[in-house]
Formats: C-alpha cells, sequence, structure tokens
C-alpha cells in the first residue's frame, strides 16, 4: 500500500520533471531557432539594408556630366521611405530624385554633377523589417581632358 503510494508519488514527481524537461527543452530550443533566425537576419528577407554593390563606387573619379547613382542592397527597401542626398564640393546639398519603378532591393536616380571637386552621396534607406540604416559615399568630380 505505502509502496504503492510512493510509486505513484515517484511516478507523478516521474512526470512534473519530464514536462519540466519538455519545457526547457523547448525553450533551449526556441533559444536555438532564435539564435539561428539572428545569425541568419543579416542575409535573410528581415534583415537590415546594407549596401552590397555601389554605383559610383566609394572615391571613385567620375567625368563632369550625368552620373547614374545606383545602390544595390542586400534586402527590399522601401523606395518611398528612402532618400539619396548629394552634397556638392561647395557644400550645397539636394536629394536626388528616386527611380520609382526600380528592383526592390535598389535605390537609384540620375543626377546632373557639374562641379569639379569632392562630392558626398548620403543615403538613407527603410528597410522592410523596419529598421533604417544610412550610409555615405565619397566621389571626385573630374573632366578628363584636364586629367591628363
Ligand atoms: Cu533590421
Amino acid at each position: 500500500m505505502v509502496d504503492i503510494k510512493a510509486d505513484r508519488f515517484r511516478a507523478s514527481k516521474f512526470h512534473a520533471e519530464a514536462r519540466l524537461q519538455q519545457t526547457l527543452m523547448a525553450s533551449a530550443l526556441g533559444l536555438m531557432l532564435a539564435g539561428t533566425g539572428l545569425l541568419l537576419a543579416p542575409v535573410g528577407v528581415l534583415a537590415h539594408a546594407i549596401v552590397v554593390a555601389a554605383r559610383p563606387a566609394m572615391n571613385a573619379t567620375v567625368v563632369p556630366g550625368v552620373l547614374d547613382i545606383r545602390l544595390d542592397f542586400n534586402s527590399r527597401i522601401d523606395h518611398k521611405r528612402s532618400a539619396i542626398t548629394l552634397a556638392r564640393p561647395d557644400g550645397a546639398k539636394a536629394l536626388v530624385g528616386i527611380t520609382a519603378n526600380g528592383p526592390a532591393s535598389v535605390l537609384s536616380g540620375q543626377v546632373q554633377v557639374t562641379m569639379p571637386g569632392p562630392w558626398k552621396l548620403y543615403w538613407q534607406v527603410l528597410s522592410v523589417d523596419g529598421h533604417i540604416t544610412r550610409g555615405e559615399l565619397a566621389f571626385v568630380v573630374r573632366d578628363g581632358q584636364q586629367a591628363r
């Protein structure tokens, strides 16, 4: 009698421990999945947008005239809430008109660059995960005829 009760107690205790272990395992699994998610985030769809390719390239020298700007990101971006600002060598800044129907992960626009000297491009994008990232890129406008 006593032994049976003890066995039942042990059995129920065992079940409680088993449940606890399952809960712990589920938590550990959840943490592992969360960790994996964090590790995969930079290359996944739900990642902060970072530039993976740029035109002009950082510190590039371009000739005066029409300049095609294209920034390729690692994730989709919200074109309406993303912007490129150009700063001329004299410090004047202007927003670049963003190409509306471009690829989902590309921010592009076309501008006239005439003033020789160091220019700076500032970009700010909103990625699909709701995070804003920003960065800058320097390039130089130099007349090909003058440079030689
Ligand atoms: Cu993000």
